[in-house]
């Protein structure tokens, strides 16, 4: 049975010698080394040897195999590069076409805003302070000056959960609370950027989730006059020197007194479009000094302390600052919207 296995040997080297495509050397693989391969069918039999040749032979059966094994992967390098070849020479393969891109992810353009608003406020002095989506009824109303019934929790509606006092925030503000409890009694610089939710009517401005970015400083002689100032900085910043911003009165009942702030609408170049509902200005924030009774919440002495804190949306200002004219774009999972950011 050596002499047999020598032969067959031979003969797979010689038969690979003249293999010259794919399709041969496939038919050489599968009848030499394949599972019914011929060296497979020959190596079974070695049951049929006296006890004593067993050895010999499989240690032969197995040079045998390893060796038409690194001829066969020799040849089929050997195989691809004529066949490669071959093809250039023929035209079938255009090298000089250029190769096709693979598409990339990115960045959400929501996810792209908020960063660079939070780059932004970093540049002015403003730490980040994360708080949680999921909050409590104390926090989300009762601290921020809205005891239960009071009839100003209407202004957001709320998204509330089977447990008992637990809701979805409606506005990153009760983090202000958080930040009072944390910092106190040291002065305050912070934002909070996260996702808020409302059981809201959608519209082109209005979505049932969305980002907000707050922000809150607490020290020592803070006015309205610091607040205007460095919300108008901030909007200069972000949209550029020329934009032009008004604050409106408006209330708040964590703040007194309030305001919001309105932007150019960029879309219409302030002549009256659906998104700014006609009027030329689209609200971005909404802005006030801290109420004294925020302020006794969180901790702070209000004979002592002052602060100034805004709320402002990330979607309304990536929508001035691309021109996008619907906010349901955002949360679409639209890739002809997603891939031109
Ligand atoms: C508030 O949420 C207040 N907490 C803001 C505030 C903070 C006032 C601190 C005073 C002091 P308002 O509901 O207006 O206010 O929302 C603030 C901003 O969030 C809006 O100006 C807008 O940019 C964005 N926003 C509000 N509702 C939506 C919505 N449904 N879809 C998208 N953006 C929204």
């Amino acid at each position: 049975m050596l002499e047999q296995l020598e032969k067959l040997r031979t003969e797979a080297l010689e038969g690979l010698r003249a293999v010259a495509d794919g399709a041969a050397l496939d038919t050489w693989q599968r009848s030499t080394l394949g599972r019914r391969g011929i060296v497979t069918l020959i190596t079974r039999r070695v049951g049929e040897l006296p006890k004593e040749s067993r050895p010999a032979f499989g240690k032969r059966a197995n040079q045998v195999k390893q060796e038409l094994t690194a001829a066969y992967e020799r040849k089929a390098t050997a195989v691809k590069a004529d066949e490669m070849e071959r093809q250039i020479a023929t035209g079938a393969i255009d090298v000089s076409q250029p190769g096709r891109p693979r598409p990339l992810g990115r960045l959400h353009p929501s996810t792209q805003v908020l960063r660079e608003i939070c780059r932004i406020w970093g540049d002015m002095g403003f730490q980040v302070y994360r708080s949680r989506d999921v909050e409590t009824d104390e926090y989300n109303f009762q601290l921020l000056n809205m005891p239960p019934h009071h009839p100003a929790r209407d202004m957001w509606d709320t998204f509330y959960t089977t447990q008992e006092g637990v809701v979805l925030r409606t506005h990153t503000s009760p983090g202000q609370i958080h930040a009072m409890h944390d910092y106190h009694p040291e002065p305050i610089r912070v934002i909070l950027p996260g996702m808020c939710y409302r059981y809201e009517q959608i519209s082109a401005r209005s979505e049932i989730q969305f980002n907000q970015v707050e922000g809150l400083a607490v020290g020592k002689n803070i006015t309205f006059a610091d607040l205007k100032g460095t919300l108008s900085s901030f909007a200069g910043r972000l949209f550029g020197a020329q934009i032009q911003t008004r604050f409106r009165c408006q209330h708040f009942p964590f703040t007194e007194p309030s305001a919001e702030m309105d932007v150019e609408c960029i879309l219409c170049s302030g002549r009256g479009c659906n998104v700014c509902k006609k009027t030329g200005w689209l609200e971005i924030l909404g802005c006030g000094m801290v109420h004294p009774a925020v302020l006794r919440h969180g901790g702070y002495d209000p004979a002592v302390y002052t602060g100034f804190a805004f709320g402002m949306g990330v979607e309304r200002p990536a929508m001035v600052k691309y021109g996008i004219k619907d906010i349901r774009y955002f949360w679409s999972g639209d890739l002809r919207f997603l891939e031109q950011f």
